[in-house]
């Protein structure tokens, strides 16, 4: 399996899902302004869309789409427990944090707060946007350790990517104090630590 990337992209969420996995990988980095992989392909001939992430089988196929590619990776771990199991109420519950952090957070920060050239009245009304999702987060999280059930899932490892962005973008996470705690949960997971260190986004 290989996983193209770009660090502290959203690709993350899948970097993290696999090694909480336990699942052996290739990593190939990819500066998507350039279109190019480190090694020099041309990487819209990899994914015409031009977007990490992009996990390519064992057999060659290509597929994208952070929310199906951490379902379909945490599936082949079943052990790992990543997803709680097909037709749970659980399961249930994670994918409507997949849809949620999809829609409502990643397609949000991105592209609008990282484009240079958007707008100050946009760029104040997309935050204003966010700040009350993640109010919503912060609720529910009272007394919860994970987003879903009593354990860390693939929900936990998008959400912890996208909300990385929070504090790059201006966004201080401070008021939050559910949503910082468990930020720091997130991180101190030393499978979240070793994909953070692979990316290069830890300094030791
Ligand atoms: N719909 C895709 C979006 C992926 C996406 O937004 N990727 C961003 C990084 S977070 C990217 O590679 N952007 C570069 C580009 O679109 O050119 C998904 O959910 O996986």
């Amino acid at each position: 399996m290989k996983l193209y990337y770009s660090p502290a992209y959203c690709s993350q969420a899948v970097h993290i899902a696999l090694r909480e996995a336990g699942i052996a990988a290739d990593y190939v980095k990819v500066d998507t302004v350039a279109a190019r992989t480190e090694q020099g392909a041309d990487f819209r001939g990899i994914n015409p869309r031009g977007y990490v992430p992009v996990l390519e089988l064992d057999d060659g196929s290509r597929h994208t789409e952070v929310a199906a590619l951490l379902q379909y990776v945490a599936d082949l771990a079943p052990a790992k427990a990543l997803i709680p199991s097909v037709g749970s109420r659980d399961r249930f519950l994670v994918q409507q944090w997949l849809t949620f952090i999809s829609s409502e957070l990643h397609k949000s920060f991105s592209p609008w707060l990282f484009h240079k050239d958007t707008a100050d009245p946009t760029r104040k009304a997309v935050k204003e946007k966010l700040s009350t999702r993640l109010a919503d987060v912060e609720t529910q999280l009272a007394g919860r350790e994970w987003l879903v059930g009593d354990r860390f899932t693939v929900a936990d490892a998008y959400a912890f990517t996208i909300l990385s962005w929070a504090p790059m973008l201006g966004m201080s996470l401070a008021g939050f104090p559910n949503l910082s705690a468990w930020m720091a949960r997130v991180r101190a997971r030393p499978q979240v630590q070793a994909a953070l260190r692979a990316e290069g986004l830890l300094k030791d």
